[in-house]
């Protein structure tokens, strides 16, 4: 399979066990595809026996492939393509194949810790192949062409060929309507030959899902989260309904500046906004354009990205930048291994996955993170991101093998970015030297406004991506419809258009990582929500009294041990439990993240007195 992200091993961290914790009752009624059992009833010391087997055959196998997959990500070729894609079945055939076993022990009375393993065995993949000689090879050919696809894309225009880095960073710096469109269009060019390819995974791992019981490849990502899988998905409509409507007041505000600067004839006053003057290839975060929204007569004294360059930051200095936040915790410090197998910068010499991950390759201490790094804010904040997957997966080292990972992917993701909000406050780069004067509460307005550009305009598209995709595995689309209804959601969720028409032959969904490597994305809208109820929980812990955006929980060692606390105990317990040895809370909850915003948000609204915001279809 493709990049860092292989079925077993989940998102771009890549977490020794099966993806998050599961429904105690399984999804569907799911005796299919498992052969007879020979004799009697099982016993329930059999089933354990099982399960332990399982375990310590997946472990091996799992190194194995991570030593593969890093390999592949890090240097992609012909070999390592065939290698990746040979490792890749072989774990897929026996994960299904323990799958099918484990189905089998469904009404033995086991203890607790073995129904839990017998459980995440069946939901474990993200893409289960068919249990038949030859489909996991196929899947596994089909997934690692995707992966390179994207991962090496380049275009051509006006006579220079760009990488996504390149293209990228062309759109973040350009105000030129004709650029950002032409980075735009280019880098979706690179994924219309994904098309094909793309229905016929759907297809083979719909067909391993259907011989695990479930009802499609949606339906088994939706049942990783302790709770049915259409309740799952209720769960998430709850969510982005309690923050759309703070969606919607930044994107009437960014609307109506964009329509000042460009005029009309690029971005109209009403209706959706141009997706490629966002300053971000899929408008997911929108802070690389800050300069175009500023409010008028409020100054921002500093900005991270020239701070870093002028304290002459380098990407192993971001790194361990990042790394004395987490020890200043209470954690340990990072092993030697991890800063001499990493990769921080992109190699000059070969073809790499540059899109960032972080690695935990012998599921114990061989961690690392692999980014392309460049000296900039956004890059920092990505580090503390990384990181937070490696300091997870330390913490829960001890756990056995199936209970290795968060407590649902969403933590996982979110633990980086929670850290990550501490690390970008005046406050600690104060008290780190990187900043000389904390800025007094004028500030606070550019301060939110930066942080929402990043943090609230990613909320639809942390939800928009799987919606898609459920729709895909459910057949609800097909491969003529992909492109088209794409851009149905973004227009929905996200109120954005291309900024012309599309060819017939584009498939847009393609150009973002997550679908290229089949990178479940649901995690990062839950963390988007998580991040902050972990932030507000941290900052209670720690008496902080003022604005919760002012808060860094550095050197907050009580903080450090309880959020320990949460991290070690991997994915042994439902997710419930976990939120509640650190937050208190049982539930995931969005009025974290309007608290924190709160003051931004009642700016927004009297900023937007008078206009008529929204778009059609918009909450
Ligand atoms: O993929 C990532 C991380 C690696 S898990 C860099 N993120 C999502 C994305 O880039 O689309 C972090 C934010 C959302
Ligand atoms: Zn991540």
């Amino acid at each position: 399979m493709s990049a860092a992200c292989l079925a077993l091993l989940t998102g771009c961290a890549t977490t020794s066990a099966p993806t998050a914790p599961v429904a105690e009752a399984p999804p569907v009624a799911p005796e299919p595809a498992v052969p007879p059992v020979a004799s009697a009833k099982p016993t329930p010391a059999e089933a354990k026996a099982f399960a332990d087997e399982a375990e310590t055959k997946l472990a091996d196998l799992n190194e194995y492939a991570q030593h593969v997959q890093w390999m592949g990500a890090t240097f992609i070729n012909y070999d390592t393509e065939w290698l990746q894609t040979r490792a890749d079945a072989a774990l897929n055939e026996a994960q299904v194949s323990l799958a099918l076993q484990a189905a089998k022990y469904n009404d033995v009375d086991v203890d607790a810790v073995t129904r839990r393993k017998l459980l995440l065995l069946r939901v474990s993949q993200v893409l289960p192949a068919a249990d038949k000689p030859g489909a996991a090879a196929d899947l596994a050919a089909v997934n690692t062409r995707l992966g390179s696809t994207y991962s090496t894309g380049k275009f051509t225009w006006n006579g220079k060929v760009y990488n996504l880095d390149e293209a990228s960073r062309t759109m973040a710096a350009s105000r030129d309507p004709k650029v950002t469109r032409a980075m735009w269009e280019g880098w979706m060019s690179i994924a219309a030959p994904m098309k094909g390819d793309y229905a016929k995974l759907a297809q083979l791992s719909n067909a391993g899902a259907e011989g695990l019981g479930f009802k499609d490849t949606g339906a088994l990502w939706r049942s990783g989260y302790d709770m049915a899988p259409d309740a799952f998905a209720t769960e998430t409509d709850r969510l982005w309904s309690q923050v759309a409507p703070f969606y919607k007041n930044l994107h009437c505000y960014t609307r109506r500046k964009l329509n000042e600067k460009y005029g009309d004839s690029v971005q109209p006053k009403f209706g959706p906004i141009r997706a490629d003057l966002l300053g971000n290839m899929w408008a997911q975060d929108w802070s690389n354009i800050y300069d175009v929204v500023a409010p008028k007569g409020i100054k921002s004294s500093y900005s991270l990205d020239k701070l870093l360059v002028q304290k002459k930051y380098d990407p192993i200095k971001m790194v361990k930048t990042g790394e004395s936040f987490y020890t200043s915790l209470g954690f340990a410090a990072l092993p030697q291994t991890f800063w001499e197998r990493s990769q921080f910068t992109r190699p000059k010499d070969r073809e790499v996955v540059c899109h960032a991950s972080a690695w935990d390759v012998d599921n114990l201490s061989d961690v690392r993170i692999k980014m392309c790094t460049n000296v900039n804010g956004e890059d920092f904040y990505t580090v503390h991101h990384e990181l937070g997957h490696n300091f997870y997966q330390r913490a829960y080292k001890d756990q056995p093998f199936l209970f290795k990972n968060s407590a649902n992917d969403g933590f996982h993701e979110a633990i980086g970015d929670f850290v990550g909000l501490s690390s970008v406050t005046p406050t600690y780069l104060n008290q780190i030297g990187l900043l000389d004067k904390v800025p007094d509460e004028s500030e606070d307005i550019p301060y939110l406004l930066k942080m929402a550009l990043q943090k609230v305009a990613f909320l639809p598209f942390g939800i928009e991506v799987d919606r898609w995709r459920w729709e895909v595995f459910s057949g609800k689309i097909t491969e003529a419809q992909y492109n088209q209804r794409w851009w149905e959601l973004v227009g929905k969720y996200q109120g954005l258009s291309a900024p012309a028409v599309r060819p017939s032959n584009a498939f847009d969904p393609g150009a973002k990582y997550h679908v290229a490597a089949s990178v479940p994305y649901t995690r990062y809208f839950l963390a988007a929500i998580l991040q902050f109820q972990f932030q507000r929980a941290a900052c209670d812990q720690a008496g902080w009294k003022g604005p919760l955006a002012r808060c860094s929980i550095y050197g907050e060692r009580a903080v450090g041990e309880k959020l320990n606390a949460m991290l070690e105990m991997g994915q042994s317990k439902p997710w419930p439990d976990a939120l509640e040895a650190f937050t208190g809370q049982r539930d995931m909850d969005a009025t974290a993240i309007l608290d924190y915003f709160a003051p931004l948000n009642a700016w927004l609204e009297e900023q937007n007195k008078g206009q008529t915001c929204g778009w059609e279809g918009s909450i």
